[in-house]
């Protein structure tokens, strides 16, 4: 590149002092047009040669989206079968992506409000099935306005890969502020994982601000036979390549998204009485790709 621009610059340069050349004895007028014609052809294959540089490399595939539930049609995508207290309003205040996000609020009491991934908004009940062996990416945002912290023996569930039927997750991320896990680890405020192991605290988790989940997993009733890998804002923050994730004589896992909280006993906590009993969230840009 640096030399054919080096090339062309000498080129005009000659061209540039050719032009200034008057005819006289020793250069005829002939002579001259003829030599400014060669250069200026030596300029023209020069300027069309092909850019000595390499080709991009193609870009990476994007991967299929299989479904999506970013509220720009209301709760398409999603079904509220199941959705407890408090079904999830579309709002247009704070938003990760396009000019939506889902809002949920749960006052006082209210322990449940959680959107089911597949369908068209409605509450019937029509989740994206996983099967037993079935990969799949879950990526979603949200943004935690309010929150009533809960601790291990409170779930303060955020998402869930829910087994059909009734019974725990056994994959489940949840927003706890408690200092030692159970086997002593150190615990911590922020977010926290429950699987077949038990649960333990994976990383901080900063309110009034969006926050990009990705969840890759792998569905599996059998021991050490499914896996999962959780990215927090692009960062990989917990994984377990061999763990079962249905529970066992469960048909098929789906996804539920939003709050299921333990509020009885969050109410109860006197350290959270004084801030307030309300859990706020934004829920914006659900994706599943293969
Ligand atoms: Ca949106």
């Amino acid at each position: 590149m640096k030399e054919r621009e080096a090339v062309t610059h000498d080129l005009e340069a000659a061209l540039g002092k050719l032009a200034q050349v008057k005819p006289r004895d020793s250069v005829s007028g002939q002579n001259l047009a003829a030599r400014k014609e060669k250069v200026r052809a030596a300029l023209a294959t020069v300027k069309a040669e092909p850019l000595d540089v390499p080709p991009l490399p193609p870009p990476p595939p994007s991967p299929t989206i299989l479904a999506e539930g970013n509220f720009e049609n209301g709760l398409q995508g999603w079904n509220t079968a199941g959705v407890g207290d408090a079904i999830p309003t579309v709002v247009s205040d704070i938003v990760r992506e396009g000019s939506h996000s889902g809002r949920v609020i749960l006052p006082g009491f209210q322990g449940r409000a959680e959107l089911i991934l597949g369908g068209d908004g409605s509450s019937a009940f029509n989740p994206i099935k996983f099967t037993e062996g079935g990969e799949r990416t879950y990526a979603f945002s949200v943004f935690v306005d309010q929150l009533i912290w809960g601790h291990p023996g409170a779930h303060n569930i955020f998402f869930q890969l829910k087994g059909d039927g009734t019974g725990s997750p056994l994959l489940a991320l949840q927003l706890w502020n408690w200092m030692q896990e159970s086997d002593g680890k150190p615990g911590g405020k922020g977010l926290w994982i429950s699987d077949a192991t038990g649960d333990y605290y994976a990383a901080p988790f900063a309110l009034n601000t969006w926050h990009d989940l990705k969840i890759k997993f792998k569905v599996s009733g059998l021991s050490g036979g499914g896996s999962y890998a959780i990215e927090l804002d692009s960062t990989p923050i917990a994984s377990n390549p061999h763990i079962q994730t249905l529970a066992s004589g469960h048909e098929y896992a789906y996804i539920k998204d939003g709050l299921y909280r333990n509020g009885a006993v969050l109410a109860s906590d006197a350290a959270n009485q004084e801030i307030s009993s309300t859990s706020e969230l934004r829920l914006d840009a659900a994706r599943l790709s293969a």
